[in-house]
């Protein structure tokens, strides 16, 4: 499958990494992080794109909304919805997973350059998610509408209404119900939750994250995903970090907002990513074993990082016309087998 398909490239944000500092290196010290980013962008580092997971539609989408000169808010937007689109992607949008009840109901969110945030949980048939996220960010004076609220909105927006349970879904929720055992283990065949950042011409950051969350949850569950500073969480002036995995425990750690605070003390995107799913592992009584957590970040300077819990977890990296996925290194050595 697929996702099965990794291209051996940890050393690409090292290659990243190396580029940025001698291009520092060649000029007078810039004055302000948006110049860091306007100088690299000359180089032709920027524009860029990285999701969680292998999603090269998406991120190729929201580069051919980048390179035709859009903003990196656009391109969040229209990269996340080519996956909600996707009925075969089943945590996201239209085909995702249900809850034990059978109910599709979605998460998401989209953050802006100036700090302004937009969000939706428990939101029903309407599958694109993070479009209504936006206009809750737009459109109103609130940051999160849930449930029948969210969805009376979005209708009023001229959002479709439509059944999200596809019959793949469904038949996999039928299939499940004969046991409803409820584990919530991640890997990455019923976690793709997509998280996307962005980082426009003008050096501008924005990010998004749209999932339908755990398979098989209880009806009302709500992840991180739509929750600004733990799925998501965007400072232009430092940059962005975006989550995927079992979201009970970046909430508990405020994942993303941690990354961008650990970036802004001086980490680079990869050792604030780490240092991240550190403070999870490092809990005394940490389950980790039990569950994924994988975080992608990157910082005004358009290097970039990833890390998760366990193997297997991966970024898809848009950036000087190669679209890739990169394999994330992990904390948990010990095998893996899926
Ligand atoms: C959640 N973080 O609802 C999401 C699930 C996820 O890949 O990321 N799946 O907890």
């Amino acid at each position: 499958m697929n996702r099965r398909k990794f291209i051996k490239n940890a050393s690409l944000s090292g290659v990243g990494i190396a580029l940025g500092n001698t291009l520092m290196s060649c000029k007078e010290t810039p004055e302000t992080q948006s110049e860091i980013a306007l100088e690299n962008s000359a180089n032709g580092s920027l524009p860029l794109v990285i999701a969680t997971w292998h999603v090269e539609n998406a991120t190729a989408k929201a580069m051919e909304v980048l390179q035709s000169g859009g903003s990196s808010l656009d391109a969040v937007e229209q990269g996340c919805m080519v996956e909600e689109a996707n009925e075969k992607g089943q945590s996201v949008g239209k085909g995702g997973l249900p809850d034990r009840d059978g109910n599709v109901t979605l998460d998401a969110c989209i953050m802006d350059k100036y700090g302004n945030c937009g969000s939706v949980v428990f939101l029903k048939d309407i599958k694109h998610a993070v479009s209504v996220a936006r206009k809750v960010m737009e459109d109103t004076p609130h940051v999160m509408l849930a449930g029948d609220g969210a969805k009376q909105f979005a209708i009023s927006k001229g959002f479709e209404v439509e059944n999200l349970l596809t019959e793949a879904s469904k038949k996999a929720w039928e299939e499940w119900k004969v046991k409803s055992e409820y584990k919530p283990i991640i890997n990455i065949e019923n976690h793709d939750t997509i998280g996307m950042l962005a980082i426009d011409k003008n050096g501008d950051i924005s990010g998004a994250c749209t999932t339908s969350g755990l398979a098989y949850k209880m009806a009302g569950r709500v992840g991180d995903s739509p929750i600004i500073g733990s799925g998501l969480f965007v400072d232009n002036e430092i940059g962005a970090c975006v989550a995927t995995g079992l979201g009970e425990e970046v909430v508990k750690t405020v994942g993303s907002f941690l990354v961008v605070e650990l970036m802004r003390q001086g980490k680079s995107p990869q050792q604030a990513c780490e240092e991240a799913i550190g403070r999870i592992v490092n809990k005394p009584n940490s389950n980790y074993k039990d569950f994924q957590v994988g975080y992608i970040a990157v910082n005004k300077q358009g290097e970039t990082g990833s890390y998760s819990i366990h193997q297997w977890f991966s970024m898809t990296k848009f950036q000087d016309g190669k679209n890739e996925q990169i394999q994330s290194d992990f904390y948990n050595k010990a095998k893996t087998t899926l």
